[in-house]
């Protein structure tokens, strides 16, 4: 393989010198929060990696290369730009072969992570099988990346807007192991609980990258999805945001929203019916999934 990728200086030396590295995605800045909030978001994001002892590569694809690690300039430039390219599985090549510049998602972060050499990556939540999938076939392709790339993915659990007890039956079917961290209930993004039971749980960093390392030892292809409850102080509860969710799905069917349009515009109708509640309890959720992150990738530098 000969992957085009170009590496900060910082996050080369940390891969060299086998210190810990933490990959953090664009698509979460660029599609899923309002300017500009967004680019403090991925600022205060990449400090707290940092402070919590690892190096950030916030992953982006621009003039025809897979970036990993951004300098504070391209950080900004990318959070302001129009038309960035929402890119997944599907998408990358094309974006790369064009040389327009790409906010990778999940699925797409992970293969740049793994291409990398980065084993942990922090975001806010996964995509997943979207409610009404049985009709319109709507399931993220972040889940069957999970179950094909070895990297372990740190989020605050499944959005609310998606169907999740679906979403949990996909990924058991593709072989994700699914932790909830410090609680036996799934989390739901905004909301600690979801009503469900996790498939598993983990109550330390150290346990989840024993379980990422022995995948590896084990030869199992794909990754694993660590569902990080949101902080206390930060959530809306299930009762509370369930009527904004609602609203927004019930438009998005109206007005015929598809394909790759569904997430953002679900993110920002939200947004907005809850005045601004929701992006703050997404940047909290996304600050503590960074640290929880560089916990594991910590761990896995230590046992590997
Ligand atoms: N969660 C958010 N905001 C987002 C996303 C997730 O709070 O913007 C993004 C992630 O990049 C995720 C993607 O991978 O949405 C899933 O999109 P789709 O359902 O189209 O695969
Ligand atoms: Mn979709």
């Amino acid at each position: 393989m000969n992957a085009p990728l170009t590496f900060a200086p910082e996050v080369r030396a940390a891969l060299d010198a086998g210190r810990p590295v933490v990959a953090l995605e664009l698509t979460i800045i660029t599609h899923g929060m309002p300017f500009p909030q967004n680019i403090k978001t991925a600022r205060a994001v990449e400090a707290e990696v940092r402070a919590n002892g690892a190096i950030p590569a916030t992953i982006a694809v621009m003039d025809g290369r897979i970036h990993i690690g951004l300098t504070a300039e391209e950080l900004d430039r990318l959070a302001q730009a129009k038309g960035v390219m929402k890119v997944s599985r599907a998408d990358i090549a094309v974006c790369l072969a064009r040389g327009a510049y790409g906010a990778t998602t999940v699925a797409a972060t992970m293969i740049c992570a793994a291409l990398a050499g980065i084993k942990v990556f922090a975001t806010g939540g996964i995509g997943g099988v979207h409610r009404g999938a049985e009709q319109t076939f709507d399931i993220s392709a972040d889940l069957a990346e999970l179950g094909q790339t070895a990297v372990t993915v740190v989020a605050a659990g499944a959005k609310a807007i998606l169907d999740i007890p679906k979403t949990l039956e996909v990924l058991e079917t593709d072989g994700v192991p699914v932790i909830a961290f410090g609680q036996d209930e799934m989390p739901a993004f905004w909301s600690r609980n979801s009503g469900l039971k996790a498939p598993l749980r983990a109550d330390s960093a150290a346990e989840i990258a024993a379980s990422h390392l022995m995948r590896g030892r084990l030869g199992l292809p794909g990754g694993q999805l660590v569902a990080n409850p949101i902080p206390f102080e930060a959530e809306i509860p299930r009762e509370e945001i369930l009527p904004a969710i609602e609203e927004a799905l019930t438009e998005a069917e109206a007005r015929g929203v598809a394909a790759k349009e569904v997430t953002p515009f679900l993110l920002q109708r939200v947004f907005e019916i809850t005045e601004g509640r929701s992006l703050v309890a997404n940047i909290a959720l996304v600050l503590n999934n960074a640290r929880l992150a560089t916990e594991i990738a910590k761990e896995i530098v230590k046992a590997g």
